[in-house]
């Protein structure tokens, strides 16, 4: 037998100064389905997401709340761990940057670009913005000496730092980038980053004195620096992928070999945000240290609210939870990936969350609820025998459909074609009549067809929707008497015949919301 395809997906690490938003929600859950269709079509996944636990950002948010850095690392990591379970993330691992093997890690990764002379002592004289955590240039600013990102005030820093020799591998990035079209997703994308490198690139400082940074992990070469915490978030993805053991890294040896690892991630997903780092800064220090480089890069779009970017000063912060309690995590789940076009932007709005919700209860639980009681009402619970299935090609290419637009990331696309054979489906109930079959005695055979073709229809209805609404289609699975969920591949072949299903409550009551739209 073929050994399963392995998949590395990761998801951002988000900064623990903050609780978890609709933004955070969004990319973990795309980053969830994505992982479960691969689950699904039988592949081997690590799904990792988690926090971004040093640096100034959180030095000052503790500081804030007069609370330890450890102390508001440990509250949020926790606030992020339990967002994720009531969202029904099927994450395999939650890494933290404060934990031991993490911090071992990177000092065994700086030690390495030390020792292979990629690194040097130079002076730093610019512009810093901490809720950001970058440098810019003068000329970046904007008014006042704003942050061009954030608009908050900058610092000015004059300071001595470690430099990564990044501009070395100018040229090596922009011949991967050409040489691989798909390495960074969307198109628009991967020419911004081929646009930014068109510019001479820079040294990359990673590091921060402890004078004005203590919160990180100190230099294997210098103890009076902490790294650059974007450059310590950066090998979070190398230290869950197991490749690289502490105990075993002695100057050259320990980073040679990666294959019985998980390295390297197949697919780095984050928000258009947070591009540069991940497809110029990461992949810049890999090749620095002589790792291979990660397979691709999907930056999807931004939330916003109306018109305006989400944003904490603003107040108009959506939160994931609150949404879920009124209409349940599967609707949440549903809305944000059906809504955004992987990779475009998206508006969150009331009017839009509710329409979405509608289209749930509509059409797939209503098929739900429809062709269970009809089995009930005709067959007494049992699916009936039939040759034939009404709805073969349909099924066929609605799995076809949504498998490929899954390959190329457009889940929106692939969500709809699950939809629509549910809509098919209902339509097909229009079509026979399964109430006037019940009352022709010549059409027995008929109604056992009708019945069968549209179980069929709901298991593979139940496979296609796992990855988004997984709750409700374990529901769903259990009311038609499956062990669990099937995968693809299962939904067209298991047996049908004599299996007994159940009536269970509707998958999507109708909701009022509790607040006016
Ligand atoms: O940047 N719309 O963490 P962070 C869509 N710690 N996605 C959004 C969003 C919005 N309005 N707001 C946030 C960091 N996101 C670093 C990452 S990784 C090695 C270190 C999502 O807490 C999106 O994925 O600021 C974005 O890239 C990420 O949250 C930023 O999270």
């Amino acid at each position: 037998m073929s050994q399963p395809t392995r998949r590395y997906i990761t998801t951002p690490i988000y900064y623990a100064s903050g609780d978890p938003h609709i933004g955070h929600a969004y990319t973990t859950i795309l980053a969830d389905v994505l992982a479960r269709f691969d689950r699904l079509t039988g592949a081997d996944v690590l799904f990792l997401t988690g926090t971004d636990e040093h640096g100034p950002k959180i030095e000052e948010e503790a500081s804030r709340q007069s609370l330890s850095p450890i102390e508001l690392c440990n509250l949020m990591a926790e606030r992020f761990q339990a967002a994720w379970k009531t969202l029904e993330i099927s994450h395999d691992r939650f890494i933290r940057t404060t934990e031991a093997e993490h911090k071992a890690v990177v000092t065994a990764f700086l030690e390495r670009l030390w020792e292979r002379g990629e690194i040097y002592e130079g002076p730093y004289s610019g512009w810093y913005c901490i809720h950001e955590e970058r440098y810019w240039t003068e000329k970046d600013l904007g008014p006042n000496h704003s942050c061009p990102d954030c608009g908050r005030p900058v610092e000015h820093l004059h300071e001595t730092n470690y430099f990564f020799k990044m501009g070395a591998y100018q040229d090596a990035l922009i011949s991967h980038i050409e040489d691989n079209p798909h390495w960074i997703v969307p198109e628009i994308r991967r020419n911004e980053i081929l646009g930014f490198l068109r510019q001479p690139l820079g040294d990359l400082s990673i590091s921060r004195p402890k004078s004005r940074v203590s919160w990180g992990i100190t230099l294997p070469f210098d103890e009076d620096h902490v790294a650059y915490v974007w450059v310590d978030a950066l090998i979070n993805y190398l230290t869950a992928s197991g490749a690289i053991d502490p105990g075993k890294v002695t100057g050259e040896q320990g980073f040679e070999d990666v294959s019985g690892s998980w390295w390297p991630v197949d697919l780095h997903i984050m928000g258009k945000d947070i591009l540069t780092t991940h497809a110029v800064y990461w992949p810049t220090l890999l090749m620095g240290a002589g790792l291979p480089v990660f397979g691709q890069i999907l930056a999807h779009g931004w939330w916003v609210v109306g018109e305006a970017k989400m944003s904490k000063s603003l107040g108009n912060v959506i939160d994931p939870l609150a949404l879920r309690e009124e209409f349940g995590t599967d609707a949440v789940r549903w809305y944000l990936l059906r809504e955004m076009p992987t990779g475009g932007d998206a508006s969150y709005t009331a009017e839009r969350f509710l329409a979405r919700y509608d289209e749930l209860a509509n059409v797939l639980g209503n098929l739900g609820s429809r062709v269970i009681s009809m089995v009930w009402k005709y067959r007494d619970g049992v699916v009936p025998e039939a040759l034939g299935n009404g709805l073969d090609t349909e099924i066929t290419e609605a799995i076809r459909k949504a498998t490929e637009a899954m390959a190329h990331y457009k889940v929106h696309e692939a969500l709809a074609a699950s939809m629509d054979l549910a809509r098919i489906a209902n339509g097909y109930v229009e079509d026979r009549q399964p109430w006037s079959q019940a009352k022709d005695p010549e059409a027995s055979g008929d109604l056992d067809q009708t019945l069968a073709t549209l179980t069929r229809a709901l298991i593979v209805l139940c496979a296609l929707f796992e990855p988004v609404t997984p709750a409700k289609m374990a529901e769903m699975a259990l009311n038609l008497g499956l062990d669990g969920i099937p995968t693809l591949e299962e939904s067209r072949s298991l047996e049908l015949a004599g299996r007994r299903v159940s009536r269970g409550k509707p998958l999507f009551p109708r909701i009022e919301p509790s607040w006016a739209v």
